[in-house]
């Protein structure tokens, strides 16, 4: 059997080919047009990344080189054998984003078993994150991780000592297996840094990628493994467009190796309107709760409707809801809620996510404002972690951000191989646009 890196070193030329062919042939080709919306709107639904992980469809949600998340789980390999027994792996995905292939069970299990060889982290920066103060975000702390490991990369070794440009990929896939083999180990690092005494938990060669982090973390039940799968699965490419996706794709095509990029990509992840909202949803939901049990009123239809109109009357968002570009609810939303109607039906915190999807859509329309007025991915992951005792919602984006590392840096290998420039868009200013549209 094929390793990951052998497999792309027959696919890279053949990738390669085929852009050549596309630009060649099309090159020339119209495939949208900017308004000026759309200019200083935040570039909506401008065509001009190229992204091969993944696509998104405004009605649809994501497809992963072509398939839905109900699809991944019939057809990709589980931790306990091929399609079907369970949440697919994260590595089956990866390998997937790759090589545009499904895995097999081998195939996938190889993956698990590389990443395991390549995850020790220098004691360097052990120590450098046990220096940090439990008081600075967990999010902050993983970059900080990240940005020490970067002394480390061999992409940057191998540039600074004269590489050719035909080469760098072989060294941004070293780093890019090396970054994701590390960051469930920094993570949870950073988990025991800020809530326990510095120690994690130990790791199991016969385990797979998502197992061995819920041990890290100090969580040993299969169920809790299926669901970190799951996160894992989800949260790990929604197209190039995304904050952190781009950022992670701009940064790299400077030429900035994995570690820097990525670091880059985790600081977008770490705003409120983009990773940080899954904290923000459990925290909202928590309010809720808190303050008609004051009030000694229960918490329904009525009582939630009068607090997402307060939310919105403080000219705050209501967090878990809207998208830049899905206009239906998430189907990462779905795929949460049909684990949690398998694993905890009678979840005190789920009833009320589903209460919460019953009027929330309809306020949000009312409101007028929001184009989108469906759950996203955020709005539901955080009850599914407290549901398992995983009550430290500052950290949740951390696990987010050890997924999204997937498919933004499987698109980086691609933008190496494939030889992508330097991103550099055309800006223009007010005046600029004000001369322009006189004189059109
Ligand atoms: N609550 C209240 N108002 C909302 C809203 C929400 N959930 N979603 C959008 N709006 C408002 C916007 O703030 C904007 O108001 P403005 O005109 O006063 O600036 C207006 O509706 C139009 O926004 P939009 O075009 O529908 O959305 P967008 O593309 O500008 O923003 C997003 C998308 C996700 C930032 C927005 O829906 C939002 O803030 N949602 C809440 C935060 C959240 O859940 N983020 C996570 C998204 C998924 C992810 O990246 N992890």
């Amino acid at each position: 059997m094929a390793s990951i890196q052998e497999t792309l070193t027959e696919l890279v030329p053949v990738k390669q080919a085929e852009l050549v062919a596309l630009k060649k042939e099309h090159g020339h080709k119209v495939i949208g047009d900017v308004t000026v919306d759309q200019c200083i709107g935040g570039g909506r639904d401008i065509k001009s990344l190229f992204w091969e992980t993944s696509l998104l469809d405004a009605q649809e949600g994501i497809r992963f080189r072509g398939y839905s998340i109900p699809e991944l789980q019939q057809k990709l390999p589980t931790f306990k054998g091929p399609a079907g027994q369970g949440e697919p792996t994260p590595e089956a995905l990866v390998w997937l984003m790759l090589t545009d292939t499904i895995p097999t069970k081998a195939e996938a299990d190889s993956l698990t078993h590389e990443l395991y060889k390549r995850s020790e982290i220098p004691q360097h920066v052990v120590a450098l994150l046990k220096s940090l103060p439990k008081s600075l975000h967990p999010m902050s702390q993983l970059v900080v991780g990240l940005m020490a490991l970067q002394k480390d990369s061999k992409f940057a070794a191998a540039y600074a000592s004269g590489v050719h440009k035909k080469e760098y990929w072989k060294h941004t896939l070293e780093d890019i297996l090396d970054v994701w083999a590390k960051l469930p180990e920094l993570a949870a690092l950073v988990f025991s840094n800020t809530y326990k005494d510095g120690s994690v938990g130990s790791k199991d060669p016969s385990l797979d990628y998502s197992a061995n982090f819920a041990r890290r973390l100090g969580y040993n039940k299969p169920e809790f493994d299926e669901l970190m799968r799951l996160y894992l699965v989800i949260h790990s490419d929604h197209e190039g467009g995304n904050a952190s996706a781009h950022t992670t794709h701009l940064v790299g095509s400077t030429l900035s190796d994995p570690y820097l990029s990525y670091s880059a990509g985790l600081n977008a992840l770490a705003g409120p309107l983009h990773g940080l909202a899954n904290q923000e949803v459990l925290g909202w939901i928590l309010d809720l709760q808190k303050k008609f049990k004051a009030e000694g009123k229960p918490v329904n239809k009525e009582t939630i409707t009068q607090f997402a109109w307060e939310t919105l009357k403080s000219g705050k968002v209501i967090p878990g809801y809207g998208h830049a570009v899905l206009r239906k609810t998430d189907p990462r939303y779905t795929s949460q809620r049909e684990f949690a109607l398998k694993y905890l039906p009678d979840d005190e915190l789920f009833k009320i996510v589903g209460t919460i999807y019953e009027v929330v859509p309809d306020v949000l329309t009312e409101h007028g404002k929001t184009k989108n007025p469906y759950p996203n991915v955020d709005s539901h992951s955080g009850v599914l972690l407290w549901h398992y005792g995983f009550k430290e919602f500052n950290y949740y984006t951390v696990l987010f951000g050890v997924s999204r590392a997937l498919g933004a840096l499987s698109q980086v290998f691609w933008d190496r191989a494939l030889g992508m420039p330097l991103e550099r868009p055309k800006s223009v200013t007010s005046k600029w646009i004000q001369e322009h549209v006189n004189n059109s």
